[in-house]
C-alpha cells in the first residue's frame, strides 16, 4: 500500500533531495520519469522551492510528481547555453549590497532588478552596512524609491533595520542574493541565530564547513516561511529576454516608448527617441539607462 504526501524541496544532494512534510525532513530520491503537473517547465530538474508530491513506501520515499512553479528565477548557466533555476516558487529577492564595502554596483542590482522582474518576482533593495555611512548610496537610492522598488537600509553588525527585514520574511519565501561579502548570510543569521550561518569570505571561497553557501538552500524560519541564502553571484547572466522584455523591465524606459517615432526602436540611436529625450532632459537617470544599453548587448 501506498501514500502520498505533498512536500518542499529544501536541499538537493545530487540525485537526492530533501523535502520538507509538515514538521519532518526526510531525504529521498525522485523517478527518473517526473510527472510535471501543468507542463515540462524550461528546465525541468528539481530545484530548491519545488513542491513535490512523494509516495511512500515502507521505509522509503520517492518523488512522483510536481507542482506548476508559481515563480522561478533563471539564469544562464555559467558555462554553456542552459537555463539555470535557481529557486522555484520564490515570492521575493532581496538584493542585498553593501552601503561601501564591497563597492555597491548599480550594474548589477540593475540586473538582478531585470531578472525578478521577468520572474514577476518582488525585489527589496537592501543596503546592509549601514554603519559604514551611507554617503555612496543616498546619493542615487532616491532613483529606485522613485521608480517604487522599496529600499530598506540595514546593518547586520548594529541591528538597525532588522525588524523590517523581519516583518518582510513572515510566511513567504525570501531569497537573499547579492555579491559575495555583502553580508547576506550575516543578515540572515541576524535575523533568526538558528542557521549559524558560516560567515565571511574563506568559506564561501573553499566550500567547506558545515553550513556554507556553495549551493542554494531552504531555511525554514521559526515564524513560518522560508529563505534561500545564494552563494555569491557575482555574474547573472539573463535567460532568452526579448528586448520588448527588457523594455518592460525598466519601468521609467517603458512609459517612455510609445513616443517613439519608429516601433522598433532600440532606444540606441535612432532619431526621434522618446527615450533618449527622456534621458538627456534628466527624467531617466543616466546610469539606469547605461544599464540598459548595456543588457541591450546580451538580449
Ligand atoms: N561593518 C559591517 N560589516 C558587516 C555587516 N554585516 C556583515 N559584515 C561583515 O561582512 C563580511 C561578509 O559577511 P557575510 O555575511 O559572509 O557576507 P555574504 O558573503 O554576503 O554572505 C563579514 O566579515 C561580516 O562580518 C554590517 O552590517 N556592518
Ligand atoms: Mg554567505
Ligand atoms: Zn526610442
Amino acid at each position: 500500500m501506498t501514500e502520498t504526501v505533498e512536500g518542499t524541496i529544501i536541499a538537493t544532494h545530487g540525485p537526492l533531495v530533501r523535502v520538507q512534510v509538515g514538521s519532518q525532513t526526510m531525504v529521498v530520491a525522485a523517478r527518473r520519469k517526473l510527472r510535471w503537473e501543468g507542463g515540462v517547465p524550461e528546465a525541468p530538474r528539481l530545484v530548491v522551492g519545488d513542491c513535490v508530491e512523494v509516495e511512500l513506501r515502507s521505509e522509503d520515499g520517492v518523488v512522483v510528481g510536481v507542482q506548476p512553479r508559481r515563480t522561478a528565477l533563471l539564469r544562464r548557466a555559467a558555462h554553456g547555453r542552459r537555463a539555470q533555476v535557481l529557486a522555484a516558487n520564490v515570492d521575493q529577492a532581496l538584493i542585498v549590497l553593501a552601503a561601501r564595502s564591497p563597492e555597491p554596483n548599480r550594474r548589477l542590482l540593475d540586473r538582478f532588478l531585470v531578472a525578478c522582474s521577468h520572474a514577476e518576482i518582488e525585489a527589496v533593495i537592501t543596503i546592509n552596512k549601514a554603519d559604514q555611512g551611507l554617503d555612496l548610496v543616498e546619493p542615487w537610492l532616491d532613483v529606485y524609491c522613485g521608480l517604487g522598488y522599496p529600499v530598506l537600509r540595514v546593518a547586520a553588525r548594529t541591528g538597525r533595520g532588522l525588524g523590517q527585514v523581519k516583518r518582510r520574511l513572515v510566511d513567504r519565501t525570501t531569497l537573499f542574493c547579492g555579491p559575495s561579502g555583502v553580508g547576506k548570510s550575516s543578515l540572515l543569521n541576524a535575523v533568526y541565530p538558528g542557521f549559524r550561518l558560516r560567515v565571511g569570505s574563506i568559506s564561501e571561497a573553499t566550500g567547506k564547513g558545515r553550513h556554507t553557501t556553495s549551493t542554494a538552500e531552504l531555511m525554514p524560519l521559526p515564524y513560518g516561511g522560508f529563505v534561500v541564502d545564494t552563494p555569491g553571484l557575482k555574474e547573472f547572466g539573463l535567460w532568452n529576454l526579448s528586448h520588448s522584455e527588457l523594455v518592460a523591465a525598466f519601468p521609467e524606459l517603458a512609459r517612455e516608448v510609445g513616443g517613439c517615432h519608429y516601433p522598433d526602436c532600440t532606444h540606441v540611436h535612432e532619431p526621434e527617441c522618446s527615450v533618449r529625450e527622456a534621458v538627456e532632459r534628466g527624467a531617466i537617470d543616466a546610469e539606469r539607462y547605461g544599464s540598459y544599453l548595456s543588457l541591450l548587448e546580451e538580449v
